[in-house]
Formats: structure tokens, sequence, C-alpha cells
């Protein structure tokens, strides 16, 4: 029996959303443009595309070519298409009014390439994407974008690895589709995803223990000494927050990335990587906070803001949070 289809998904979705606006055209969209971007990276070695272009973006992070050509595509599979009317991206400083969706019903939230360090080590990278219904009407403006991942309406990423993999929810399950290179189609293969909870590993940079305060050094020693309640844990650290987050997905545990004395926000930035994932998190039983509250009930004050992100397993992110404290 065939499996089903990532599109046929997405059909099923656009009837759980009742939504007539166009949702599954809109996964469509990211599902073409997750299947541009991975045929980009296997290629970038022969075409030169490994390295850097000597600019820096809207983070001061110095960007690479995949980077630019990621984005470039994300915003070119919307172009002409009455569904998204704006998109805000790691990679351009404002919001992107999309050409043709003056009628849109939908914004969209996306790291068009999460991890793009791994680009030149062939590691795990990543799009990560969030949907949201526009909450104004007339020009797309910042207030579409100012809403907690509560009223997100579909999340996931797409993971550029071994197999590149297509993993999101649209309020149901949490399903995960891998692509067959072959005829360029996704199939379902991880259906239900639901995070374990007592096993798997702890996540974190550990390289950037002299920026923590005491709190936040104490509670990764007790991961990293097997004094939490779990207890038994190895270390993982790919280095791309979507294939560190998969992994924890799958196999239980939990990811860090702290905030720091001299950088409270920490590192990684709330509407295009932290709640989308929290969103995916949640809905697969898991929990995502900033240390403090739940990613998903931040509402954003601007397109870039940052916050600590602690994600995985609700025991082990419950722990994180009571030693924290
Ligand atoms: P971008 O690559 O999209 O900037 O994402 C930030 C990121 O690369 C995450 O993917 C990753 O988890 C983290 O930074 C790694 O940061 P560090 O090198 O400080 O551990």
């Amino acid at each position: 029996m065939t499996r089903l289809t990532l599109s046929e998904q997405f059909f099923r979705d656009q009837a759980l959303h009742n939504a007539s606006g166009g949702l599954s055209s809109v996964l469509n969209r990211l599902s073409l443009a997750g299947r541009m971007i991975a045929s980009e990276i296997m290629r970038a070695g022969f075409v030169g595309k490994l390295g850097y272009t000597g600019t820096t973006n809207v983070q001061n992070e110095e960007v690479r070519a995949l980077d630019v050509m990621s984005d470039d595509i994300v915003r070119q599979v919307f172009e002409k298409l009455p569904f998204i009317a704006g998109i805000g991206s790691e990679e351009m400083e404002d919001i992107h009014v999309v050409p043709g969706g003056e009628q849109g019903n939908y914004v969209l939230t996306v790291d068009p390439l999460d991890g793009s360090g791994n680009v030149d080590v062939d590691g795990q990278m990543g799009t990560i994407f969030g949907i949201y219904r526009r909450a104004t009407h007339g020009p797309v403006q910042m207030a579409d974008f100012q809403q907690s991942g509560n009223k997100l309406v579909a999340a996931g990423y797409v993971l550029y690895g071994p197999s590149t993999m297509f993993v999101y929810t649209a309020g149901g399950p949490v399903s995960g589709f891998t692509l067959d290179r072959s005829i360029g189609t996704f199939f379902l293969t991880h259906p239900d995803l639901k995070i374990p909870e007592g096993t798997g590993s702890y996540s974190v940079n550990e390289g950037n223990e002299a920026k923590w305060d005491e709190k936040t050094k104490a509670l990764v020693r007790a991961f990293r000494t097997q004094e939490t309640r779990c207890g038994k844990r190895g270390a993982r650290y790919a280095g791309a927050l979507v294939g560190d987050f998969h992994r924890t997905l799958l196999k239980g545990g939990i990811y860090m990335y702290p905030g720091e004395v001299k950088k409270a926000e920490g590192k990684l930035r709330l509407l295009y990587e932290n709640a989308p994932l929290a969103f995916v998190c949640e809905h697969a039983g898991g929990m995502a906070t900033d240390g403090r509250q739940r990613i998903l009930d931040i509402v954003p004050g601007q397109l870039h803001q940052r916050t600590p992100l602690y994600i995985g397993s609700k025991g082990d992110v419950e722990e994180a949070m009571e030693r924290l404290r």
C-alpha cells in the first residue's frame, strides 16, 4: 500500500481547519522550498557555495551564500500567489511584503537555513517555519507578527541530514515525512510523534559555560553528572538547533540554549526558531520554556527578538525550571 504523501496530509489539515484560505497551498509551497534548498545544499560543494558572502545580516552574523540562497527560495515560492501577505525571516531586517500576496490570509515566520555554520562540514541543517493567520487588514504590518505562539496555525521544520525530512503539526498530531529524492515526494514515515519521557540526552553548548550565571552552571552540571531525576544521560550537540531538536523529539531529553550573564536573552530567535519548535514539541507531549514561562505564551515585540530556550521532555524541562528558580 502506498504511504500517505505530504500533499494528502495537507489536504486533511485544510479540512481540519476548515481553512478555505489556502493552508494546504502554503504547506505545499514550503515543501517545494524544502526540496529546492535540499538540492542546493547537495550541489553547494560543486558550485563554490559553501563559503561566506562577506556580508553580515541583521543579527550581525556572517552570511553564507546558502543563507541568502535559502532565503531567496522561500520568497520566490510565495511570490505572485494569494496566500502569504508577509514574511518575517532571519535573513531580512524588516517584514518582506510578498508581491501578489495582498489578499493573503496568512503571514510566515522562517529561519531559511538554521545551523548554517554546518554548511562546510556537511552537518545537519534545517528550515524552520511558523504560519499565523493575519491579525490585521490592509497592508501587512508588524502587528500581524506580534502574536504569541499559541496563535500558530501550523509550524514545523525541514531537516537536511542523511535524509530530508518534513516534520510539522497543523494543530493535530506531529507527523514526520521523508523525501524520496528519486520522485521528489515526501512520504509519511513517522506518524503521530510523541516525545519520550525519562530518557534521551541533554544538549547544550558547554563551551559557553563561562558566560552563564551560577544557577545555569549548576543546572548543566546536574545533567552532566547524572544528578537529575532521570539520572543516566548522554551528551549530544549537533550545532544545529533543528538537528538537536529532532533528536530530542524522537529520543527524548532536553535541548538548552541558556541566557548569559551579559546577554540574558541568549542567542535563539523567538518568532522563527523557538516558537515554531515549541508548537511542535507541545503537540508531541513535550514542553518548551525560556526558563520561566512557556515559549508559546510570549508575545513578540520585535521581529528578531531572542529568548533563552529549554525544550524537550516535559519532566526534564520542568526540572530545569525548578533548578533555575
Ligand atoms: P542560525 O544558524 O540560523 O543562525 O541558528 C543559530 C544556531 O546555528 C542554531 O542552529 C544552533 O543550535 C546554534 O546557533 C549554535 O550556536 P552555538 O554555536 O553558540 O552553540
